[in-house]
Formats: structure tokens, sequence, C-alpha cells
């Protein structure tokens, strides 16, 4: 939508403010520098997924989910798979990387765009809502008092760590 509520003269459907559809239950978006979008997303059971967001593409669900394929739609570019659940919620992006923010997961998850491969790189701080990155550093906060996590007396906590500790 543009800000002044009209749609967007290159939005994939005529007349629809619709950008992408087969989303489940999306929970973050961040762009690349280079304007790249990605979305988080929760899978029904497990099967979470990170996916690269692209004008008028179908993301599966309910069709296929995870790591399924089918002609027409989106497999995603990173999947939990169907016996792990990270619950990804908020998402940045930094150097080549996407770091997502997971509340099951209990952790802040790196994907390293490249390698396609990821790694937590903060964790012990219970349910992880969102994260941002700024110049220096990154925030996370965290979300141990929504009746899903097991609070301790300071949550729920932001914290910040400067970008050069994190690996
Ligand atoms: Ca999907």
């Amino acid at each position: 939508m543009n800000l002044d509520g009209s749609i967007p003269e290159d939005n994939p459907f005529e007349d629809s403010y619709v950008y992408s559809y087969g989303h489940r239950n999306p929970q973050g978006l961040t762009w690349a520098e280079d304007g790249t979008l990605y979305a988080s997303e929760h899978g029904n059971s497990a099967n979470d997924e990170v996916n690269h967001i692209e004008a008028g593409e179908n993301y599966g669900w309910p069709t296929i989910e995870g790591e399924q394929e089918q002609e027409g739609m989106i497999t995603p570019l990173f999947t939990s798979g169907a016996d792990i659940t990270w619950a990804p919620s908020g998402i940045d992006y930094y150097d080549e990387r996407l770091y997502v923010a997971a509340l099951r997961g209990t952790a802040l998850l790196e994907f390293d765009l490249e390698t396609e491969e990821y790694s937590e790189v903060i964790s012990d701080l219970g349910r992880v809502r969102d994260v941002l990155i700024d110049v220096e550093n990154l925030y996370v906060i965290t979300n141990n008092t929504d009746g899903r996590g097991n609070p301790e007396g300071a949550d729920d906590i932001l914290y910040k760590v400067p970008l050069e500790n994190l690996n």
C-alpha cells in the first residue's frame, strides 16, 4: 500500500493490495540493502520457514509446507523441518545474513545466505520476540511473560550486544 492508501501501480495483481500469498502465520519482515524482502513464518506444527518474498508468488500454505515442493509454489529458503520448532518472530538483515528471533527455539538464529547454513548466536535468554540491528549493535527483546514462557523476576528484558561480540 502506498502511504496515501492507494494501490501501488507495480503491484502484481491489478487493483489489489496483495503482494504475495499462501502465507500461514508470518511474524517478521526485513529488507536487504538491495531491496530483497525476507519473511519469517510459523508452520502448523514445526516446519517453520524463512522465505524470500517476491511479488505475485504463492508460498504454499495450506497445500505445501516446509521442504515440500509443488509447481507454482515457493519452497522456503530455510525451514526447521518436521521435527524442530523455532517459532520464528522478528527478523533483521545484516551483511549477507538474516537474524531471526526464535520464541520456541529460545535463541537468536543466524542464517547465512551464502552458505545456506544456520546457527544459534544468542541463547539462554528464554523466548526471543524481536531483533533489531543498527550500525554497531544488535538488540534483542525477550518475551517470557507472554503466558508461554518461564519468566524470571526481571523479565522481560531488552539486550544490546555489540556486533563484534557475535561471532
Ligand atoms: Ca510455505
